[in-house]
């Protein structure tokens, strides 16, 4: 298994709408293994493959914590088939916005279909945690980041922060 480099936003990688995967092949099986890898490494509870710069619809999820037994989920061409009317906040941060944290208000709870690491359908009804992470990594597929779901003046500041430290990296090599 590989670690691979996570993009950081600003990125146009990062708005790119993913394809969807025809067949759950074992080049498919040997990339969600290296995000899943890439993701404890982070360490995530979700990683969607266009962070890694494959714009696939795929998302590797953990939400496990630590200490308890690991319990990784695959999902593939994941579709929301329902979400509640109702509505829940939760601090959000993506490893593709590093060290920043925002409150994003999503529907409560989602029905979603996926092809799971078999190439098997699958039905999950999510509340909580799963919810909120499920659309955070669906947004992904679409190319929208957490930041899009915030006002415009806190989008900008953290986007040119980011901006900022990556030119004082690039000048620091
Ligand atoms: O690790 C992550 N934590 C997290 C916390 C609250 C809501 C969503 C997330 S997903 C994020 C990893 C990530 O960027 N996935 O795309
Ligand atoms: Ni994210």
């Amino acid at each position: 298994m590989t670690i691979l480099p996570i993009l950081v936003a600003p990125d146009p990688r990062l708005k790119v709408i993913s394809e969807p995967v025809v067949d759950v092949t074992d080049d498919i099986r040997k990339l969600m293994d290296d995000m899943l890898e890439t993701m404890y490494d982070a360490p995530g509870i979700g990683l969607a493959a266009v962070q890694v710069g494959v714009p696939k619809r795929v998302i590797v999820m953990d939400l496990a914590r630590e200490g308890e037994d690991k319990s990784p989920l695959f999902l593939v061409n994941p579709e929301i088939v329902e979400a509640s009317g109702d509505l829940s906040v939760y601090e959000e941060g993506c490893l593709s916005l590093p060290t920043y944290y925002e409150d994003v208000e999503r529907p409560s709870k989602a029905t979603v279909t996926y092809l799971d690491y078999n190439g098997e359908r699958q039905t999950i009804e999510c509340e909580g945690l799963l919810a909120t992470c499920i659309q955070h990594e669906m947004d992904h597929l679409e190319g929208v980041l957490f930041v899009d779901h915030i006002s415009k003046l806190k989008r900008s500041i953290i986007l040119r922060k980011l901006q900022k430290t990556k030119r004082l990296q690039k000048g620091a090599a």
